[in-house]
């Protein structure tokens, strides 16, 4: 059956009539065909849909673009290597304030409109926090109307779909452009020459210029961003990688030698492949630099062509002029080669000069530090960026030779620091390498934390050096989240709550009025409100659960839920050894005591990177104990275990709605932000956290009272880990009871004694429980204790639930994006008239 058949096709694009979406969806399926003539499942719906809501955009879309074009404001590029931006669909016809209509319109064909917006595969091109921030920041600036783009890679397949087998957990490429996304636009008019390899040629004045090497082409790919109930919609460029006609040699081909007649065609291909291929062989490493440098210069090219599109008359003498249109900012050190391509672009291309182009170059880029594990902050070595980027390894190390020289010349006292404070590394002279954190300090006029926490420790610790130098070079800026998709889409029912007792619902755009719940949080009828939404979602959640996993879950047990990336640091493994101290205190219970006990479903979601053994091996334990735990008659009306599979955007949106704790339980001083935290909290959940990261602001926001705190404080963890290293860590008996049970086989045959051995001796990275599991698991037992004695109390319970709603209004990423606009930025909302 066609769509046809039951609704008239007419073109009528952009209607927010139901009768005139429901032609306009007819007619995509009809004549923008990808499907056979007669095909109209749920699939093909939801292409035609999407289709039609795109029409809505365009106009938006091209309004915004040629708005920006005539008045010329200064515009912020976010270049970021990763987007996690999910599905689009829901959130489109929302911002659109066209879901009642959409709803109305697919019924006509016999559509649930949540079912089709079912039907879209997540774009997730991105690994956790870093990609989604990336993605909740374009929706907040395109809700505040500001003139702002974001910059990424289309990868072929995005971050791998999780399966978890009898080993553990199993990765596929996940392939988001199976069919095709009905959202890109691809530009055929966008496109610039991407050089790799080659060297530098001197001319006789003495200018350098890179040539040769292998060029190929960036293609831009745009993505629109529609902002919340505004005309605004701005762009998310992705650049895709391709050869041209030229590159293939048809001599060869026509030879036999297919492969090598089209070497380049293939090597493009490789670039946009994937998402951070595995960087443990050379190979590996190569590819990832050249996706970052693809991702600069490409970027860059456009910007500086968009600089000269607006006013024309520009000429090359004005280039002081860029920085008052211009802010880059670098989303942690992967787009750090922006900076040396910004410099060769407008010194070899447009011909200023070094202090002219470095000037200019200072004053548009900034970064965001993410993170301040050691092993996260890249290093490259300096033998491969020279044979990649020639030119860009001279750039570099003039800019290593000059800083050295200014410090020497205006800082005596700080000589002994140089060495450490240095772009280049030559420490080791086999393996030479360039610090991109430092590159991206040295250059930038601002540098950014994000959550207080973090940024001190960047000040004291990290770049403590430098702030004595710069000390106005340094800010925070706390992260935030979009509450449009994390409250307002995700959860309908609490929303819907919300604006009827704050009388509006204008919190959507201004979390801050969140606040108001507060005096109602002892309001009987809100309570029972409350209450009802919450079970909604946690029917909603057990469903999904049942669903992919067989594991039945009671929604009258206590959700608690920890959905992250599976890593030592985030302490998953404290979690789990937390749920098997609980499981063997029930088996020792008697059923009387049982009675007593708050019924609880603990469930675990997250990827762990495939090379990352450990991360694994966790995964595994949580399905082990799972499995035990599940079908043990004795205990599993008290405890179930589940680990819930491929987590990603979509399964946040089930998961978080119907959470009622949420575990944000790292090493203290380890989590930069955490964005989760804020999504659980601001969707009435409770968190049993560490002072971590944002942790640490939103318990002041929500009051402590209405937060579970435990764990050693961010200041302790060193001595603590000299305190282990010198023999004088005693473990508690609890802890020893909890890792025996699982080297005992309770769970299983799997060997975890590498994964428990890592929380034994006195020290090393990765041994020693450097991590803390054991330091920590005694009173991380006591407040989860604390958290069951609270859940029996009905009425406290959801009064703190109240109170994590109410006061969640500072962890808007609107605030977020209003500080960076004002304060690193300069930059002003400039809305379509
Ligand atoms: C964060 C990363 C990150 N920090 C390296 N750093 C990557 C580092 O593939 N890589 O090489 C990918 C990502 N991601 C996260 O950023 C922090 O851990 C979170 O605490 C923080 O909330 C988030 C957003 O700021």
């Amino acid at each position: 059956m066609s769509a046809a058949d039951k609704v008239k096709p007419a073109a009528t694009p952009g209607s927010a009539d139901p009768a005139a979406i429901a032609g306009n969806i007819s007619y995509h399926a009809q004549y923008s065909p990808h499907f056979s003539p007669f095909a109209f499942g749920p699939e093909q719906a939801f292409f035609s849909t999407a289709e039609s809501v795109r029409d809505h955009l365009l106009q938006r879309w091209n309004d915004t673009y040629v708005h920006f074009h005539k008045t010329d404001p200064k515009q912020t590029y976010y270049l970021s290597m990763e987007y996690l931006q999910g599905r689009a669909l829901s959130n489109a016809v929302g911002s659109l304030g066209i879901t009642g209509a959409y709803a109305e319109a697919l019924k006509k064909f016999g559509y649930e409109l949540e079912a089709i917006a079912g039907q879209e595969r997540d774009a997730a091109l991105g690994n956790g926090g870093l990609g989604r921030l990336a993605s909740c920041f374009l929706d907040s600036m395109a809700t505040l109307n500001l003139p702002a783009w974001g910059y990424g890679l289309r990868y072929r397949y995005g971050l791998f779909k999780q399966i978890i087998a009898k080993e553990g957990q199993e990765e596929f490429a996940e392939d988001w452009l199976d069919k095709f996304s009905p959202w890109e636009i691809v530009r055929h008019d966008v496109v610039y020459p991407i050089r790799f390899f080659g060297h530098v040629e001197i001319s006789p004045d003495g200018t350098r210029k890179w040539a040769g090497g292998e060029v190929m082409s960036a293609l831009a790919y745009d993505v629109p961003i529609p902002g919340y109930k505004t005309k605004n919609a701005i762009s998310l460029r992705l650049w895709d990688a391709k050869a041209t006609a030229q590159d293939f040699n048809l001599f060869q081909f026509n030879d036999g030698q297919y492969e090598s007649a089209a070497q380049l065609h293939s090597r493009a291909q490789q670039i946009c492949a994937v998402l951070y291929p595995g960087d443990a062989t050379e190979e590996g490493k190569l590819l990832r630099l050249k996706q970052q440098y693809f991702l600069c210069s490409a970027s860059l090219q456009d910007i500086i062509f968009r600089f000269k599109e607006r006013k024309p008359d520009r000429v090359s003498g004005k280039w002081s002029e860029f920085p008052s249109k211009v802010a880059v900012q670098m989303n942690d050190t992967h787009p750090t080669l922006a900076i040396p391509e910004l410099m060769r672009l407008l010194m070899d291309e447009e011909g200023l000069g070094w202090d002219e182009a470095w000037d200019v170059t200072n004053k548009t880029v900034a970064y965001t530090n993410h993170t301040v594990l050691p092993e996260a902050l890249e290093k490259w070595s300096q033998t491969v960026m020279r044979k990649l980027l020639p030119r860009h390894m001279e750039i570099i190390e003039e800019i290593d030779k000059r800083f050295r020289e200014m410090v020497i010349s205006t800082r005596k006292d700080m000589e002994g620091k140089i060495e450490s404070m240095r772009v280049l590394d030559n420490s080791n002279p086999e393996k030479p390498v360039v610090r991109m954190a430092n590159l991206c300090v040295v250059s930038s006029h601002t540098v950014n934390g994000v959550a207080e926490l973090h940024s001190n420790i960047l000040k004291e610790e990290l770049f403590a050096d430098y702030v004595s130098i710069w000390p106005k070079k340094f800010q925070n800026k706390t992260n935030g989240i979009t509450p449009r998709r994390w409250l307002r889409f995700c959860n309908p029912e609490l929303s819907e709550i919300v604006t009827k007792w704050l009388k509006t619902d204008q919190w959507t755009s201004n979390l801050d009025l969140l606040i108001g719940l507060r005096k109602f949080a002892d309001d009987e009828k809100l309570h029972a409100e409350w209450a009802a939404a919450k079970l909604a979602s946690k029917k909603r959640l057990a469903k999904h659960v049942l669903d992919v996993t067989g594991v039945t879950i009671d929604p009258n047990s206590l959700f608690d839920i920890q959905i992250k990336r599976i890593h030592e640091y985030k302490r998953q493994l404290l979690n789990i050894l937390g749920a098997v101290y609980r499981y063997k205190k029930l088996k020792e219970m008697s059923a009387e005591e049982k009675q007593k006990v708050t019924p609880r479903t603990v469930m675990v979601g997250g990827k762990a990177f495939a090379t990352y053994t450990n991360a694994k091996r966790i995964v595994k334990l949580v399905n082990d104990v799972g499995a035990v735990v599940n079908n043990d008659p004795d205990v599993n009306k008290y405890l179930k275990v589940v680990f819930i599979p491929n987590y990603n955007v979509s399964v946040a949106e089930v998961l978080i709605p119907g959470s009622e704790l949420s575990q944000h339980i790292s090493t203290a001083g380890m989590e930069a932000s955490g964005t989760s935290n804020m999504k659980f909290s601001l969707n009435g959940c409770l968190i049993i956290g560490t002072l971590d990261g944002a942790n640490v602001e939103i318990r002041e926001e929500v009051g402590q009272d209405n937060f579970f705190l435990f764990g050693a404080k961010a200041d302790q963890i060193a001595g603590l880990r000299k305190d282990r290293e010198n023999g004088l860590f005693k473990p508690d008996p609890r802890f020893e009871e909890a890792k025996q049970l699982v080297r005992s086989g309770a769970f299983g045959s799997y060997d975890y004694t590498p994964l428990l051995d890592s929380l034994e001796g006195n020290s090393g990275f990765g041994r020693g429980d450097y991590f803390l599991v054991g330091y920590d698991f005694p009173s991380y037992i006591e407040a989860q204790a604390r958290v069951d004695e609270a859940y029996k109390d009905k009425k406290r319970w959801i009064k703190m639930s109240i109170l994590n709603t109410a006061g969640s209004g500072k962890f808007s990423s609107d605030r977020t994006i209003d500080q960076y606009a004002k304060e690193i930025w300069g930059i002003t909302a400039s809305p379509v008239p």
